[in-house]
């Protein structure tokens, strides 16, 4: 999780752009030394190999200074006018001298930040490179966007210390990302809260990680003195009732279950009256995956609702699949309405892009992601662990 931009965002803070100057400190022309020193080599001529007389050597010296000395002399004049255009820089990338000196997306904004404050239009050009990055890691377009505004706000005509910058452009980002992120609500004391029995939702896609969420949340229940059955109302896939019931015996919590191709809404009705009579707090139902797209699947999600009028219902998507995770539950959202959302399988998504859209565009939390196999593999979504993610902390 986070790798990707955690690499990219930690590289442009970690280099010191050259020059970075405070506001008011004169502009430097490039030191003459420097460019000597390489002119220097580049004018060297090849040894002949003849041993010339010593006039012909005195001659040849005489005529290489003067080639030097005018080289060099153009070479300044050519180099004052470029840093009057500005040009510098980008001559300077073109024979790759100076490569470190670009440092990526937060020095150049450092630097820029440091000698004058920061105009709308510099923010937008500054911000393309960042955009490009955010997009490639399956950052939704109007993720991005949103964090484009709130970084502007905190940034455009503000000039800061060179000593504090670094720190303030961190400060800005995070709080751009904030605005994205919503915070999953503290299951337990919901499930607390409630005087009868708690009933869970979960649905999505095909292999999205339902089934194994539903494990681990169980898992987590548990061990938080909370009992639980679960419905296997996935009654189509083919031995989809063997891995619920496989979990539940692991774990040690009643499963229930009928057969394939009957009615998950009547599972469902079952395994809530069972917890009813066990006296059990929380019922968690499997559904088999479907396509928000596939009617008649739709309609059997609504009967399920319907029936068990969940506390929940819990969109699960798979972070690794980005942008199609987000536009999943955007289409469930809009469809049968969700309350709270897992994304497994963010232990195998470098990029990230789900874990910070999806929330976003649902306007609903990430209650868990889902970091492995093992029952234990269930976190709580909350945002510093987004910060620490992305080397923000
Ligand atoms: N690495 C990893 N694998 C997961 C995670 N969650 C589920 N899986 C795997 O994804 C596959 C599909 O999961 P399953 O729960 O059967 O998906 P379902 O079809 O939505 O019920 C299984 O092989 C799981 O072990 C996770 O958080 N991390
Ligand atoms: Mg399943």
């Amino acid at each position: 999780m986070f790798e990707s931009l955690k690499k990219k965002i930690g590289g442009w803070f970690k280099k010191e752009p050259e020059g970075l100057k405070e506001f008011g400190e004169e502009d430097k022309k490039p030191k003459k030394e420097e460019k000597k020193g390489k002119k220097v080599i580049k004018v060297s001529k090849p040894v002949s190999e003849e041993m010339p007389s010593a006039l012909t050597k005195a001659l040849e010296k005489k005529k290489l200074d003067e080639e030097t000395k005018a080289k060099e002399k153009e070479e300044t004049k050519k180099e004052e006018k470029k840093a009057e255009k500005g040009e510098e820089r980008a001559e300077e990338k073109k024979e790759g001298i100076v490569e470190e000196e670009s440092g990526g997306f937060f020095a150049r904004l450092a630097k820029k930040i440091t000698t004058s404050a920061l105009s709308e239009e510099d923010f937008d050009l500054f911000f393309d490179e960042f955009e490009m990055v955010l997009l490639e890691n399956n950052v939704a377009l109007e993720v991005v966007d949103k964090i484009k505004i709130g970084l502007k706000e905190s940034l455009v005509g503000k000039l800061f210390k060179k000593s504090e910058v670094q720190d303030k452009i961190k400060e800005s980002l995070k709080k751009a990302i904030s605005s994205v992120l919503i915070e999953g609500i503290d299951l337990i004391s919901e499930i607390k809260k409630k005087k009868g029995v708690y009933v869970i939702v979960f649905f999505g896609v095909n292999g999205s990680g339902k089934t194994t969420s539903i494990a681990k949340v169980a898992y987590y229940l548990k061990k938080e003195g909370i009992s639980a059955v679960l419905g296997a109302a996935d009654t189509f896939r083919a031995a989809s009732i063997e891995q619920l019931k496989t979990h539940g015996e692991r774990i040690g919590v009643d499963v229930i279950s009928s057969n394939y191709g009957a009615d998950p809404a009547a599972v469902t009705f079952d395994a809530i009256k069972h917890a009813e009579k066990k006296g059990k707090k929380v019922v968690l139902i499997d559904t088999a995956g479907r396509m928000h797209t596939a009617k008649n699947l739709m309609k059997e999600m609504e009967k399920i609702i319907r029936v068990a009028n969940p506390d929940l219902k819990i969109f699960v998507g798979e972070a690794i699949t980005g942008n199609d995770a987000t536009e999943q539950a955007r289409a469930f959202n809009e469809s049968v309405g969700i309350d709270g959302i897992v994304l497994a399988k963010a232990d195998v998504d470098e990029k990230s892009g789900a874990v910070l859209s999806v929330g976003y565009v649902t306007s609903k939390p990430i209650l868990f992601l889902g970091v492995g196999q093992g029952y234990g593999d269930l976190r709580r979504f909350k945002k510093e662990d987004v910060w620490k993610g992305l080397g923000l902390e």
